[in-house]
């Protein structure tokens, strides 16, 4: 006799071979529309669910938790932020949390090297000029950008993803800065050729390129405050792929707005999926670059994602400690 498989209720629609290996192995109850559930549908299955496969689109707040039922054992984020989750009290009430670290880490350094060209080369606006009809032919004097070879880059959050960012940045020729709770080992710096700089305000106020590769906590949470972005050059270009609440939008957007900073490239909003209007003002007349969140949009990516989940999942069910256990002390 086999044991019951857990209820594992899985929030959005995933890959089908995700789908398909979830429903082998658990209890899935899946999202075939993908709408995404509403406060009173995730209470429901926090209530009944052994196991919450959420994503970034559910927040999974003290509220939610305070309503999981005796079942609910485990949050198995599918994705690598967990800013979403209230982790402490999920852990107060014995829920453990998991993620998916590391298998976005490529795609998502390959989307900030795109919005660095993008915004310093006009990519997105240059796109444009065909399909618009815009395009009269080649000038010595339009569609100018700005070289990034021989410019300084400065990564904000020098983990995973701002490693793999400085690899790719070195080979364009940029000069890799970065600012990071903790140093890296002199190895590190070594190989990726990047000067640590204690104070991010300093590091900021001599940068051509800011990338945001922290992730979302409650110490980063306006890291980039009003006050900080002011220390920012008038051609500095801003890119930010983590989260939306590290940067202080509307301060940012002032910014923009008055040509005290030259351009922005932003996967990720303060208020997503709300973008402000005076953004897209912007992106209309092309100084920023405005992406709906798709820094780890590939299929291969969000396959593995998939599959870091079942292994957390099946790994905890097994009574072993999942592989991408999140703790506090890692926030
Ligand atoms: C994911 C992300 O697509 O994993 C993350 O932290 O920001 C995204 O790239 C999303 O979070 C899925 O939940």
């Amino acid at each position: 006799m086999g044991r019951k498989k857990p209820l594992v209720i899985v929030t959005r629609k995933l890959p089908d071979v995700v789908e398909t290996r979830m429903r082998e192995l658990f209890d899935a109850r899946l999202n075939h529309d993908d709408a995404p559930m509403d406060h009173a549908a995730l209470a429901a299955a926090m209530r009944e669910a052994d196991v919450l496969v959420p994503t970034v689109t559910d927040r999974i707040d003290a509220g939610l938790i305070a309503q999981a039922g005796d079942n609910m054992k485990l949050i198995a984020n599918f994705g690598n932020g967990v800013d979403n989750i209230d982790v402490t009290s999920a852990l107060r009430r014995g829920i453990t949390v998991t993620n998916t670290p590391g298998v976005l880490t490529e795609d998502t350094a390959d989307m900030t090297m795109g919005l660095i060209l993008s915004v310093a080369r006009r990519i997105a606006e240059g796109a444009k000029a065909i399909p618009e009809g815009h395009w009269k032919g080649w000038s010595p004097t339009w569609m100018l950008g700005r070289r990034i070879t021989g410019k300084r880059l400065g990564i904000v959050g020098m983990g995973r993803i701002g490693q793999a960012l400085a690899r790719r940045a070195k080979a364009f020729g940029l000069s890799i800065h970065y600012h990071n709770r903790r140093r890296l080992s002199l190895a590190v710096e070594e190989q990726l050729e990047a000067t640590y700089w204690e104070s991010l305000d300093q590091m900021l106020a001599r940068m051509d390129i800011v990338s945001v590769n922290c992730p979302h906590t409650p110490a980063t949470y306006h890291l980039l405050s009003a006050r900080r972005l002011t220390y920012l050059r008038p051609h500095a270009i801003v890119v930010n792929t983590a989260r939306g609440e590290i940067i202080d939008e509307s301060a940012m957007t002032r910014m923009l707005e008055a040509n005290e900073i030259a351009g922005a490239g932003l996967d990720v909003f303060e208020h997503e999926p709300a973008v402000s209007e005076r953004l897209v003002m912007l992106a209309k007349k092309g100084v920023v670059t405005l992406l709906p969140h798709m820094g780890s949009a590939t299929h291969e990516g969000r396959i593995d994602m998939g599959e870091k989940v079942i292994i957390n999942v099946k790994t905890f069910m097994d009574g072993h400690r999942p592989p991408d256990r999140v703790l506090p002390s890692m926030l």
